[in-house]
């Protein structure tokens, strides 16, 4: 167990990134025709499958337990779990993701989270994806995208509160899809993020690392526990971490990329 302190306002708060448990959702062979903004080459479905298993494998290796929910075709996109709800210790939120094609993707993961989460809160009205939200240590960082609106936003506010949070709302560059494709948590007090988010107002008393030339789409790392996993083709990106003294294992996010995507997509951590 991981010591938890109280902070200001009487908001609960454990280090953003020490999680014991995690849900994913198995590929399924439909994930090939998964959204991309710049209508790339379909990913190769066995690559991308062995990808989403480097993620479940490491989530498993460092001491989280994981329930893996099935397949579900018709729904392209419902890998990427992190979308659909966010998850804390405290409760967890059904949100309304901002794609057409993925706003059923949240009725069939209710059934697991009201297993897990006796407090299972729901948006009613506007959009956002889970991608456009990230925990810091006081407070949630709403990024306001294409896919995430300011009515979901201030609605998941709210429902943010009653969990005990507080919650600022940001702008995500029009360079990235979601928040989270730009930043990523290296610890409490330091963030990695693309250029574009380097004088992010929200990130103002932070240390900003920002990506290496070349490696943007790395900024979409995931701490988990003490360890960081990071895009194993950026290179740079880990000499940077590793100068730092920091945990990582390199993960393949090759086929995954080329539909929009990264490594925190791929599960729903608490
Ligand atoms: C989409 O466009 O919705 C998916 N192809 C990729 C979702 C990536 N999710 C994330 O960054 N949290």
């Amino acid at each position: 167990m991981h010591p938890r302190k109280r902070i200001r306002g009487g908001m609960t708060s454990s280090a953003p990134y020490h999680f014991t448990h995690a849900i994913v959702r198995t590929p399924a062979p439909s994930a090939i025709h998964g959204i991309r903004a710049d209508g790339g080459p379909d990913p190769d479905f066995a690559g991308l499958a062995a990808e989403h298993d480097a993620h479940l494998a490491t989530l498993r290796d460092l001491r989280l337990t994981v329930t893996v929910l099935p397949p579900l075709d018709a729904f392209p996109d419902a890998l990427f779990v992190e979308d659909v709800a966010l998850t804390f210790p405290e409760g967890a939120i059904l949100l309304r993701p901002g794609a057409p094609s993925r706003a059923g993707e949240v009725a069939h993961i209710r059934e697991a989270l009201a297993a897990q989460h006796p407090r299972l809160l729901e948006m009613t009205s506007g959009h956002v994806d889970g991608g456009d939200v990230l925990r810091l240590a006081d407070r949630v960082v709403i990024g306001l995208s294409a896919r995430t609106d300011r009515a979901g936003a201030e609605q998941l506010a709210a429902l943010l509160a009653e969990l005990g949070y507080k919650t600022e709302i940001a702008g995500t560059p029009p360079v990235v899809l979601h928040f989270k494709t730009g930043c990523g948590l290296i610890d409490t007090g330091t963030i990695f993020a693309v250029p574009a988010l380097a004088d992010c107002p929200q990130f103002a008393g932070l240390e900003v690392v920002v990506t290496p030339p070349g490696e943007e789409e790395a900024a979409n790392l995931l701490r988990v526990g003490d360890t960081i996993l990071v895009g194993d083709r950026w290179t740079a990106t880990r000499a940077l971490l590793e100068a730092r003294g920091l945990s990582i294992r390199p993960l393949p996010t090759t086929q995954i990329a080329r539909i929009d995507a990264g490594l925190s997509c791929m599960s729903l951590r608490w």
